[in-house]
């Protein structure tokens, strides 16, 4: 493809190659690259349908006012299920705030996450234990967290351990990532960069971050990208486990971007028919996550109808947990957030509680507070 810049014409380089093992419409094709014999695939259909019941559930409750706010996972259900199964137990990954399904794998209860979007913890779950670091705001950051971690483990002389780390197609444009690829470039460092490219950044769309395909940026900083249709929860899973694996043997760093789409808002604050098309939407429907693997399982003979039906169930029940979980939690009280930022306090964390009370107060007598 050509592109006039109205300096120079750039050539921008075709994408030719998405690594894909299960099509969007349910047949499965091979690769050599990545031979896949031995993956339970009627676990993962498990998992995805599950975090996609627990985010249906999520959203309805912000609608009713008991969460905050919430980042949906919609569309993205292969690539977090796909790469957090194929983690080992001792990986260490590190997180955005829209990683609810690596968070399942990892064995976090959903409950925690939405007392974090409630806006009554900090999260809650101890890192170390379930090898999963808190969520992450700050766009990028987490990824010169996971580079140091790694760096850390490299150090350790630990080689049966890794560090994946999430992020979206915006951060790609923040210093912090770019340095982060440096970082484990040159170090070569046991860290897999998971770029779950959903094509928006709120209301940014792909074009705005990058003029070729994310994953070509690696060879610039000197290791292997790839690109993998994130869709497709089995290449999710292989193209993740192999790039764990050279990371484990000491090959450094992968850049793996799953690309994939976000069918929901950016957040339950967003409204994504102000900027973008319905018929886009429409199309990625299309290549629904869980509806490829159903039809690769009926096709195949490997389930029943019985099989659907019990994770249907099984997903009601969970949803039901959630919900009553979070209906007993307690109120946010947003003024305890001063009491965590410093050990003591200070002139000017004083003079913001009191401008915060004031503006809780504004809304009548200790709202919110
Ligand atoms: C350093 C920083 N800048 C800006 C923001 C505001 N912000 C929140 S989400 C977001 C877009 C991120 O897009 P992307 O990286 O593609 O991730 P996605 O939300 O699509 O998963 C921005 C700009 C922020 N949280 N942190
Ligand atoms: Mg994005």
């Amino acid at each position: 493809m050509t592109v006039e810049t109205g300096v120079v014409t750039t050539v921008v380089p075709q994408d030719t190659e998405l690594i894909q093992l299960l099509t969007p419409e349910g047949e499965r094709t091979g690769h050599p690259d990545y031979p896949l014999d031995d993956v339970d695939l009627k676990g993962l259909y498990r998992d995805m349908v599950l975090v996609r019941r627990i985010d249906t559930e999520a959203i309805s409750l912000q609608r009713q006012g008991e969460l905050g706010i919430w980042a949906s996972l919609l569309g993205q259900e292969a690539a977090q299920i796909g790469s957090g199964r194929a983690l080992s137990p001792k990986d260490m990954a590190f997180p955005t705030y829209r990683e609810h399904g690596v968070a399942w794998c990892r064995g976090v209860d959903p409950v925690k996450l939405l007392e974090l979007y409630r806006g009554v913890s900090h999260g809650g779950w101890n890192p170390e234990e379930h090898k999963f670091q808190l969520y992450t705001i700050v766009i990028g950051a987490q990824t010169l967290h996971a580079t140091g971690y790694a760096m850390g483990i490299q150090r350790d002389g630990a080689d049966d351990e890794a560090v994946i780390v999430y992020f979206g197609d915006g951060a790609t444009s923040q210093g912090d990532v770019n340095e982060a690829f440096i970082w484990a470039s040159v170090f070569n460092a046991p860290v897999v960069f998971f770029c779950q490219n959903n094509q928006w950044a709120i209301s940014e769309p792909l074009e705005r971050q990058s003029r070729i395909p994310l994953y070509q940026r690696a060879r610039g900083f000197g290791f292997p990208g790839v690109r993998v249709d994130g869709n497709d929860v089995l290449a999710c899973y292989a193209v993740t486990r192999k790039a764990l694996r050279a990371a484990r043997e000491g090959q450094g760093p992968t850049l793996i971007e799953a690309f994939t789409y976000r069918m929901g808002a950016h957040t339950t604050t967003d409204d994504p028919t102000r900027y973008r098309l319905a018929s886009e939407l429409e199309t990625w429907k299309l290549r629904d996550p869980i509806e490829r693997v159903k039809s690769y399982l009926i096709r195949s003979g490997q389930a029943e109808p019985s099989f659907f039906d019990e994770i249907d169930a099984e997903a009601k029940r969970v949803g039901g947990r959630v919900r009553e979980a979070c209906r007993t939690m307690p109120d946010p009280a947003p003024m305890a957030l001063f009491d965590h930022v410093y050990a003591g306090q200070n002139r000017i964390l004083a003079g913001e509680r009191q401008r915060y009370a004031e503006y809780l107060d504004s809304f009548g007598e200790g709202a919110g507070r």
